[in-house]
């Protein structure tokens, strides 16, 4: 079987996503998902430029040796542009291999060790009351475990409380230039706000409801030592993000202090990103999603790698992963052994009608479904009529003008 044309489509049905196509000359097509929000067009680039022209005449099968090929032979290795483009041709040739097997694509990672895939959706409000509304919704759709993120008193534009406005990160425009929208940030403020948010949200939901929450990098290992401390009573899933991970030590900090498990990784693209936060064990949760960590086969072999330490998968899954890499996701989140939880945003109807995907979310959980290969169909006429809208993420500045993490 050889590969015979490459496609790298983009679409924005309501938000940008990247699509690679793979074709063979038996007529078997596979899909990727190459979505960086905010730099979708880096990897178009990258993919277009640098791989599509590597993968044609290739035999799809050779799934490994593709990779290791796309890592090692681009000499300049790591990244989140890079591991987006070969995560998209790593799903795509699974994809394939399963479609030719006749097989849902679990069924190739080892079969399933459980019925159903646990999620987490997510809940937020810009005060209390909106917040509490927010869970109730949640539960409503089924969630069994809810992400609460909230604003803080004082600040106008905080990470992850939508006005309801589309779930996209809506561009703003500058003379035609798209521009991030600029959001704004007070550590101290919000440090003191949490501990009362999420008192009233166990007093209205009681012990049991799996909370999580996502501090986003803004802390300092201190600040997120204390936080993790002053939150312990109400018994977290999770605190994600607490501080920046780039200098993996400082976590040794946080561990310290607090017993509240730690998630991290969702913006790490190697093993390498993980490797003293999972040896010496200073999280719980490892976060990357297939989309920005190389694909199936690099983020199997980091789940199987966080096992020997305790360390259970969580991936990644907010809207701006697209369906294709969502149905990877839940297919490794069904077989690994050392499965932790599926974050879940959900997308747009229109999203739904571009990518139609056999998975199901049914009482909280996803189950991938039983069509061969990862179970996604590329609408491309429809996503032809929804042209890329360039759009950034926001950017986050201190009350003095300082840009801080976002
Ligand atoms: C967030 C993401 O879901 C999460 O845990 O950190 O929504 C993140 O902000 C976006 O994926 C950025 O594109
Ligand atoms: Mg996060």
């Amino acid at each position: 079987m050889k590969i015979v044309d490459v496609e790298v489509l983009v679409t924005c049905p309501g938000r940008n996503f990247v699509t690679l196509k793979v074709t063979t000359d038996e007529g078997i097509t596979g899909l990727g998902d190459a979505t960086l929000n905010g730099r979708e067009q880096a990897v178009v680039a990258y993919l277009r430029e640098h791989v599509v022209p590597l993968l044609l005449g290739t035999d799809p099968h050779r799934i490994e040796d593709t990779w290791q090929s796309l890592y090692r032979g681009a000499y300049w290795r790591r990244g989140p542009v890079t591991m987006a483009a070969i995560a998209a041709v790593d799903v795509a040739l699974w994809d394939v291999k399963a479609k030719v097997a006749g097989l849902p694509l679990y069924q190739l990672l080892g079969g399933a060790s459980r019925e159903r895939v646990r999620t987490y959706g997510h809940a937020n409000g810009r005060d209390v009351p909106e917040l509490l509304d927010s869970v109730r919704q949640r539960q409503a759709e089924g969630y069994q475990a809810i992400r609460v993120q909230t604003g803080v008193p004082g600040l106008e534009k905080v990470y992850g409380v939508h006005t309801g406005e589309a779930i996209a990160h809506n561009p703003t425009r500058l003379d035609q230039r798209a521009v991030p929208v600029v959001e704004d940030w007070d550590t101290g403020a919000y440090l003191r706000h949490l501990p009362t948010v999420l008192e009233a949200v166990r007093h209205e939901f009681g012990p049991d409801l799996p909370l999580l929450h996502d501090a986003h990098h803004r802390l300092t290992p201190l600040q997120a030592a204390r936080l993790g401390k002053d939150v312990e009573r109400y018994d977290l899933f999770w605190l994600e993000d607490c501080t920046p991970a780039e200098n993996q030590e400082v976590f040794r900090v946080v561990r310290q202090h607090t017993t509240t498990p730690l998630a991290v990784g969702e913006v790490f693209n190697t093993v390498f990103d993980y490797q003293t936060l999972i040896t010496e064990q200073l999280i719980d949760y490892a976060r990357s999603a297939v989309t920005h960590f190389g694909g199936i086969s690099a983020l199997r072999k980091l789940f199987d790698f966080a096992a020997q330490y305790q360390v259970k998968s969580a991936v990644h899954g907010p809207e701006d992963i697209s369906p294709v890499g969502m149905a990877a996701a839940i297919h490794l989140d069904l077989a690994v052994h050392n499965f932790g939880i599926q974050e879940y945003s959900g997308h747009t109807d229109t999203t739904n009608e571009v990518f139609r995907h056999a998975y199901t979310f049914t009482d909280g959980h996803l189950h991938p479904g039983e069509a061969p290969g990862i179970g996604v169909e590329y609408d491309e006429e429809l996503a032809a009529a929804h042209p890329y809208d360039p759009a950034y993420l926001p950017v986050n500045r201190l009350a003095d003008g300082t840009v801080h993490d976002w």
